[in-house]
């Protein structure tokens, strides 16, 4: 079972590092990594077992943050339709976005990164994301609100890319452009409300 012990913190080069693409039909371990990056969002979110294991409650997790620099994520969000966004993906790419751009209100976190970093993180409002599932299924995803900036957020993490790297340095609250939507990160049901 993966806790925090297993992920690493800013700091480690693997997270600076491109992933590599994971060769479809993915391996037996490929397999199991995926899987076991999927139930540890679930435990996180679960407050027994998160308390249980000492485990940051998490909406997303990518392969580079266990050590692993492999193209695959793990999201487990609910959406604005408080419908259940849980999914592991292999390979995935964002294939169109909106030029709209929106941000979380209270700013990212990051599992990895052991502090708070205030600041806008500009994110597209709405994206379409193409990636193999973990049943080995080419599957196409359109994503708006929270699930969309938790996917551009793990999708960075296969990229070298730290949340932060997007707050403008000398004005981290500067408004980006164009005009966009604030989210509200209790506009969300979850382990965030
Ligand atoms: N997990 C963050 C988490 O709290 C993801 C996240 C995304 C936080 C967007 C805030 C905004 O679940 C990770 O750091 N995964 O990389
Ligand atoms: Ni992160």
């Amino acid at each position: 079972m993966l806790t925090m012990k297993n992920v690493i913190r800013e700091g480690h080069p693997a997270l600076r590092k491109r992933a590599e693409e994971v060769v479809i039909p993915p391996s037996p371990e490929d397999q199991q990594t995926l899987k076991e990056m999927m139930e540890f969002l679930l435990h996180s979110q679960e407050p027994e077992t998160a308390e249980k294991y000492d485990l940051r409650p998490g909406v997303g997790l990518a392969a580079p943050q266990i050590n692993v620099s492999k193209r695959m994520i793990a999201v487990r969000v609910t959406d604005h339709n408080d419908e259940l966004i849980d999914i592991g993906l292999y390979n995935p790419k964002i294939i169109s976005h909106s030029i709209e751009t929106t941000y979380l209100e209270n700013g990212e976190g990051c599992l990895s990164v052991d502090r708070d970093v205030p600041g806008i993180v500009p994110r597209y409002s709405r994206i379409k994301v193409e990636g193999v599932s973990h049943e080995g299924e080419t599957v196409r995803m359109r994503l708006k609100g929270l699930p969309a900036i938790v996917f551009q957020h793990e999708i960075d993490h296969l990229n070298g890319i730290m949340f932060y790297d997007r707050i403008e340095e000398d004005d981290p609250y500067k408004q980006p452009l164009p005009p966009n939507e604030i989210i509200k990160r209790n506009d969300f049901d979850g382990p965030f409300t």
